[in-house]
């Protein structure tokens, strides 16, 4: 581990017991014989793929999920050997870079094939086949499209069909008429495919919310994504609360200006916000550059155990916040987490937002360091800058 430094006020904090805890409940929540691959996909939903993805091996999971190649490659270079799958598109001429990297890729057009035999390849190349159940995103839709597409890989030493796997749409709302109608179609399909492949493949269908609502139902492996970060994948199964999680990420700063402002004076951009008596206004280091953003202006963080509101426009690297009293410099601002007994989670700011849980770790930028805990002691820092 190589601790680096940074110099400002501003940072997430990732706890790994947290990611471990929930890899572990899910594991126990599955039948026996189901692995889980964590999905480590845009820089682990923001909290550090290394880092995480190391602390998901070690806490038993079989694989790695990423979306991009480049996310793969990341994480081999950091020396990370586990089996690691890119689901979405790998374009065909860079087929042989992950065949040199030991990365698995979704395949799910003829062309593709086609053109990525055109090309030479260093070794054989790992495929997992993609079926559109109803996602609409990618994915094979018909038997014959699958037929096809199989007859190109089946007798070339140079590819090897690891796995089948489709993608739920709907497996986290109240309302499952469609998750059903996407089981099904996927048991169609797979009874399709037995009849004409010979070999035994590998199948993945469930994400959180599936895997976590119907173990009973998930296939060789599920693909563990938003939930192994503490987050339920929506209100609906959050209420279920089908397996106890306990949020990784929290977004930490420290006032490191306080000022009183008599009645009538103005702060920020555009002069928005107006005091209406004498106010103490506190400066946050962090800003929409960070990704903070300017729609958070209003939104509660926590000062000494208390909600504080944003007041005025959020500015690129600071904002300022409306204090009860005067609190020092170095005082700690919570955006994300507990202080004392107030929290402010993330299902809270995608609510202000008007978003969903998964998009507020996302938004963290690059900017903001992260610093990883292991039962709350420091245990690595990566600033990305
Ligand atoms: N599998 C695939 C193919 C995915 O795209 C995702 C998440 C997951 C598994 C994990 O889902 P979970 O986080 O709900 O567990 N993909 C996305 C997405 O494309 N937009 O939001 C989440």
């Amino acid at each position: 581990m190589s601790i680096e430094t940074f110099y400002r006020d501003s940072w997430a904090e990732v706890e790994l017991s947290a990611i471990d805890h929930n890899i572990r409940a899910l594991q126990e929540r599955l039948q026996n014989d189901t692995g889980i691959y964590a999905v480590v996909k845009a820089n682990a939903y923001g909290h550090g793929d290394v880092h995480v993805a190391r602390q998901a091996l070690q806490s038993g999971v079989k694989g790695l999920a990423v979306s991009l190649l480049d996310e793969a490659l990341r994480l081999r270079e950091a020396g990370i050997e586990a089996p690691i799958l890119v689901m979405g598109w790998t374009r065909p001429e860079d087929a042989s870079i992950a065949a040199a990297n030991n990365i698995s890729v979704t395949v799910f057009q003829e062309q593709w094939v086609q053109q990525v035999s055109s090309h030479t390849l260093p070794g054989p190349l790992k495929l997992h086949m993609k079926w559109d159940t109803g996602m609409g995103r990618i994915g094979i839709r018909t038997t014959e499209e699958m037929q096809s597409l199989l007859r190109f890989i089946k007798d070339d030493e140079r590819f090897i069909l690891e796995a089948v796997f489709t993608h739920f749409a709907t497996a986290d709302e109240e309302d499952l008429q469609f998750q059903y109608e996407q089981e099904r179609r996927f048991e169609q399909l797979f009874s399709d495919f037995e009849r004409i492949w010979p070999g035994n493949v590998e199948i993945h269908t469930g994400n959180s919310a599936a895997s976590m609502r119907f173990p009973e139902r998930m296939k060789h492996v599920v693909r563990y994504g938003i939930s192994m970060y503490g987050l339920y994948p929506s209100p609906a199964v959050k209420e279920e609360q089908p397996v106890s999680l306990k949020p990784a990420l929290s977004l930490k700063s420290q006032l490191i200006h306080v000022k009183k402002l008599q009645p009538g004076e103005s702060v920020s951009y555009g002069a928005t916000y107006q005091t209406s008596g004498e106010e103490w206004i506190g400066t946050v280091p962090l800003g929409y550059a960070d990704g903070w953003i300017r729609k958070l202006q209003g939104m509660d963080v926590l000062v000494d155990g208390k909600r504080h509101p944003i007041v005025g426009r959020i500015c690129m690297d600071q904002f300022m916040i409306r204090l009860d009293q005067e609190y020092p410099i170095g005082t700690k601002v919570t955006l994300i987490g507990k202080q004392g007994e107030e929290e402010v989670t993330a299902d809270e700011v995608a609510d202000y937002l008007d978003t969903i849980n998964y998009e507020i770790p996302c938004m963290i930028s690059s900017r903001v360091p992260r610093m990883f805990f292991r039962n709350g002691e420091i245990v690595d820092v990566k600033n990305a800058l």
